[in-house]
């Protein structure tokens, strides 16, 4: 129960994926007259401070978005002496999952409230829940022998959903997060979701006002519901060849796209000229048809943009959410991670296409001839943009 004027305290975990939706919370609730302290592992003026032989150790381990969560976990500690300090005094602290096991037995110890938020979808969370206990009863057996993940009272969830570094690497850290979170297994009892805290859905969350920024003249130049927005999320770079692959298939699909190109996953690596990757030939059709930018664009003004017809994504759930809050149709290309339980939930609403045949991502190279024959299915289906119309939620 929160008090009149309740202070809540909001601690995000790394990644925009992550970020994003916590940034829309805490707007949400300041638009309601909490006061919100956000602490962000990110910032120089943050509580995190290291020690660099752990800096050193986990950077040569692994993806950024991994290092991070890893930094602002092994600094959680110091939590202990930060949120008592706050004035006026917490009423609640919302913590990303990723962080749990860490920040739950020194919020319990401090009597304040703490809830977990989870930035995917109620499905992704069962599949979190039932793996962990999947993995506890099954400590000396290799994982890729298991069968498809069958929850009570819902439909199994297939084998091929499940992220492959779940299955096939044993020092995989995201496996080892969700492994560690024996809070989890303690609300899970014996049996796979019974006992669990109460869940709230409270997605779609609203676009915060303070993300909006120009949009591109070359859009204000389109024929309304006329271009195809590509974009694969802030974490995922295609291999070269697939990359040569979806250019050739966008040119080909006829359709005028406008494709937020990763060349790299760490964008300040990423100094490589576009031709270089793509090449002169297929950029000279593609300059004709599309435009190409490698930098961060703002998704929110792109999908409320007229000119829109529909999105081929990766389906990070931020971006399903985004699709659901403009109305856009969906080409679903799950790479990794939650992605193709969102997939499912794109084609379940009735607003999107997921061919099954195109893997994860880098798992086949899916061809230019394939990509353009399901950009026109997507973009003259008319029935699909009338249901994602009837999902919109923006005004
Ligand atoms: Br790229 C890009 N502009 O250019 P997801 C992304 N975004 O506003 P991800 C931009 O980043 P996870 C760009 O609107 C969304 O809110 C986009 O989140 C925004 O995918 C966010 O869709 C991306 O969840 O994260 O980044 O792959 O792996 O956690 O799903």
């Amino acid at each position: 129960e929160l008090t009149p004027s309740p202070h809540i305290a909001l601690l995000p975990s790394s990644g925009m994926g992550h970020l994003t939706p916590f940034l829309r919370l805490a707007a949400l609730l300041a638009a309601q007259g909490v006061k919100i302290t956000f602490i962000t592992p990110l910032s120089k003026k943050s509580f995190i401070c290291l020690h660099s032989t752990i800096f050193l150790h986990i950077r040569k381990a692994a993806d950024p978005f991994y290092y991070h969560i890893e930094v602002t976990r092994r600094s959680c500690h110091l939590l202990s002496s930060l949120l008592p300090s706050l004035s006026p005094p917490l009423s609640a602290i919302i913590t990303d999952m990723s962080l749990t096991a860490t920040v739950v037995p020194i919020t319990k110890a401090l009597n304040i409230p703490n809830y977990i938020f989870f930035t995917s979808s109620a499905k992704m969370l069962t599949l979190f829940l039932s793996f962990h206990t999947l993995v506890g009863s099954k400590a000396n057996t290799n994982l890729h022998e298991i069968d498809d993940i069958e929850i009570p009272t819902l439909e199994p969830i297939p084998k091929c959903w499940i992220p492959p570094p779940l299955l096939q690497d044993k020092n995989d850290l995201l496996k080892a997060y969700i492994i560690r979170e024996r809070t989890l297994a303690a609300l899970n009892g014996d049996k796979v979701i019974h006992g669990i805290p109460s869940v709230f859905a409270i997605g779609v969350l609203p676009p915060c006002g303070f993300q909006k920024t120009k949009t591109l003249a070359w859009l204000d130049d389109q024929a309304i519901g006329s271009v195809l927005y590509v974009s694969f999320g802030s974490r995922t770079a295609l291999p070269r060849e697939q990359l040569r692959e979806l250019g050739d298939g966008l040119v080909r699909s006829g359709y005028s796209f406008l494709w937020v190109i990763k060349v790299k996953k760490v964008d300040r690596e990423d100094d490589e000229q576009l031709r270089d990757v793509i090449g002169d030939e297929l950029m000279e059709s593609i300059n004709q048809k599309g435009l190409v930018v490698k930098h961060w664009l703002d998704q929110e003004n792109i999908l409320r943009h007229p000119a829109i017809g529909g999105f081929l994504s990766h389906c990070g759930w931020n971006s399903v959410t985004e699709a659901i809050w403009h109305g856009v149709r969906v080409l679903a290309w799950p790479q990794h991670g939650d992605q193709k339980i969102n997939a499912d939930l794109v084609e379940r609403f009735g607003m999107g296409i997921w061919p099954k045949s195109w893997g994860w991502g880098g798992e086949v190279i899916v061809k230019g001839g394939q990509i353009a024959e399901k950009v026109r299915e997507v973009m003259r289906n008319e029935l699909l943009k009338m249901q994602a119309r009837k999902h919109r939620r923006r005004d």
